[in-house]
């Protein structure tokens, strides 16, 4: 299965078969003062710096994220798409819980991106599916409901179907679905990773979706999240997760490791090429 997903100038293809596609998690100030109180003033340089590095750093696909307290998503996230979208080239992912600022986003976007999300909860269906519907776009579904984030397997892989079968429903094809099984800190449940992990195994195998899944939250709270996040990210990746959002500068060696292992890097070109690039690098 392939989501097509566009900007102004660059196609980016999800496929069930891989290779892995990076969406970029870093233009989100969760945890990040200076971004933060830049967003609050309205100076959106070091947006620019985050989404050119990110880029650099071989992100295929921005997520943008300026849900903090004190600042008004409406306003500010067609503002952000804006600015990230006249300084990279690739597509975007639009991430808010607000329909109004989601929309808002939608209508200035050039191109078709993915819109981050939609959930099993009757207003969420209720409101971001037709916008999905209306702009063409694509949609990150999360496996939660009224009554939060299911302890349960069977119970996320029921929401996701439920997803899938609405998103049809009112006319959006299968493909334009990604199934996000909900990443919980491993150092808060220690069930948490076999719990998302077989959950993907199961939507993977009943629903031959697309998956993604917000990586580092896997690690909060622990040390050395770095360790936690690649560990995590080969796991997800090996059991069906095709654009895991991430930190990408961080994990993409032990992706690109992992797609060759999988066999979806023919001769290890993609491998070898991000290789040359370290050592370029480092000589600078
Ligand atoms: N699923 C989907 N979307 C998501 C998430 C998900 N969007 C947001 C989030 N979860 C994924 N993005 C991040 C971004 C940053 C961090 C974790 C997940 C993070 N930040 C560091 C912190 O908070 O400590 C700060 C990093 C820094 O300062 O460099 O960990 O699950 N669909």
């Amino acid at each position: 299965m392939e989501t097509k997903l566009t900007s102004a100038k660059k196609q980016v293809i999800i496929r069930t078969e891989g290779p892995t596609v990076l969406i970029g998690e870093r233009i989100n100030p969760t945890g990040k003062k200076k971004l933060t109180e830049a967003l609050k003033s309205g100076n959106l340089e070091i947006v620019r710096k985050e989404a050119i590095a990110q880029v650099q750093a071989g992100a295929d696909i921005l997520d943008v994220n300026v849900g903090a307290l004190g600042v008004d998503e409406e306003v500010l996230l067609p503002e952000v798409v804006k600015v990230v979208m006249n300084t990279v080239d690739v597509p975007l992912c639009l991430d808010s819980a607000n329909p109004v600022a989601l929309e808002k986003s939608l209508k200035v976007y050039q191109g078709k991106p993915l819109v981050n999300s939609v959930t099993g909860q009757e207003n969420s269906l209720k409101r971001v599916l037709p916008l999905i519907k209306k702009y063409g776009a694509a949609v990150i579904g999360l496996t939660m409901d009224d009554d939060g984030i299911p302890d349960d397997v069977d119970k996320r892989v029921a929401i996701a179907h439920k997803i899938v079968e609405r998103a049809e429903k009112v006319g959006i094809p299968r493909e334009d679905v990604i199934i996000d099984c909900l990443t919980l800190a491993v150092g808060a449940n220690d069930k948490a990773g076999v719990v998302v992990i077989e959950s993907i195994r199961r939507v993977r195998e009943e629903l031959g979706v697309n998956l993604t899944l917000g990586a580092s939250n896997i690690s909060f709270g622990l040390p050395d999240r770095d360790i936690i996040n690649n560990a995590f990210i080969t796991v997800a990746i090996c059991t069906g997760v095709t654009c895991p959002i991430v930190d990408v500068a961080k994990v993409r060696p032990a992706v690109l490791a992992t797609d060759l292992i999988l066999g979806r890097d023919r001769y290890a070109m993609r491998y070898i090429k991000a290789y040359q690039q370290r050592q370029k690098q480092m000589e600078k």
